[in-house]
């Protein structure tokens, strides 16, 4: 169960962050009133929220799931590491028991972007407040936040155009220290010069995705809502997949948080299919941070 999350909201000059989206410059305002009912929601949920303030230093800092990786850990959890992909119990994670924060794990990471390696300073003193020890991806390694879905013991970690091999590796090599089982997703685009770093033989990297993220998101009771064009890969065989259809693509980075999944406004289908479920969805208007590149996950850091 959550019960914190970090926020920041974007700065003046938000629209000169990176982004490839094509879909025009956000607006300011209207960006502010979208992250203001998205804080809304996840006090909805349960969660205390700490707000930085906007930082013009950093115009993507408002993404802030991208300079850490929260790890949820589950209390009292002995059969760590004994799991790979299909997790064996069903139970409801937020009926599981709360670990509390100094047992919980964090990674401080190196993003990809050389424009953004310097938000990590001030979420570093943040989590250094509140995580007994912070492992940090080292150069060369690169990770960005987005890149990474957890699903329970498991962890699926994207190699993208920010996260490269060195930083997945370093990554995995961590968690796996501490009892946790991973697999690596690679999502660049085709480049015959490359060759995927994957544990699956048949992964293909033909996406257009900036992170894994942007196409998956872990829900609970083994249930994963995947993009079409992620949906066949191995790396998600044995799980129950959702289907997010490619005109809703964007919908899929969702986020659980407690009882209820936030999913961005304007995704009837994959809304639709998640409350058939029985999920409680809350709708958010994300359109000016769609413009930056930027979906639900990557606004918080939960904890
Ligand atoms: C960037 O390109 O880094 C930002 N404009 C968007 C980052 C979105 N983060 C995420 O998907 N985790």
């Amino acid at each position: 169960m959550f019960t914190r999350a970090i926020v920041c909201p974007p700065a003046p000059n938000f629209s000169q962050g990176l982004t490839r989206s094509g879909l025009g410059a956000p607006d300011y305002e209207r960006a502010l009133r979208q992250h203001q009912a998205y804080c809304a929601a996840l006090e909805q949920c349960g969660l205390t929220l700490t707000k930085l303030e906007a930082n013009p230093d950093y115009p993507d800092s408002t993404f802030v799931e991208d300079t850490a990786v929260l790890v949820e850990v589950s209390d009292g959890d002995t059969t760590r590491g004994a799991r790979h992909h299909k997790v064996e119990s069903q139970a409801l994670p937020h009926s599981r028991a709360t670990a509390p924060v100094s047992e919980r794990l964090a990674i401080l990471t190196r993003p990809g972007a050389p424009s953004r390696a310097g938000e990590v300073v001030t979420i570093r003193k943040l989590l250094n407040e509140v995580f007994p020890a912070l492992f940090s991806i080292q150069s060369p390694g690169t990770l960005d936040g987005g890149d990474v879905c957890q699903a329970e013991n498991h962890f699926f970690i994207g190699i993208s155009e920010r996260t490269n091999e060195a930083g997945a590796r370093q990554l995995a090599e961590f968690l796996v220290s501490q009892g946790f089982t991973t697999s690596f997703v690679d999502i660049r685009k085709s480049d015959p010069g490359v060759s995927p770093a994957t544990h699956s033989p048949d992964a293909r990297a033909t996406s257009d995705l900036l992170h894994l993220k942007s196409g998956l998101a872990y829900l609970g009771e083994n249930r994963l809502a995947v993009t079409d064009e992620l949906c066949e890969r191995v790396e998600f065989a044995g799980y129950d997949v959702i289907r997010v259809p490619s005109s809703e693509e964007y919908g899929a980075n969702c986020i659980r948080v407690n009882d209820h999944v936030l999913v961005a406004a304007g995704h009837p289908q994959f809304e639709g299919r998640l409350r058939e479920l029985g999920y409680q969805t809350i709708a958010l208007e994300m359109s000016e941070f769609q413009k930056m590149d930027g979906g639900l996950s990557c606004l918080s850091l939960r904890f």
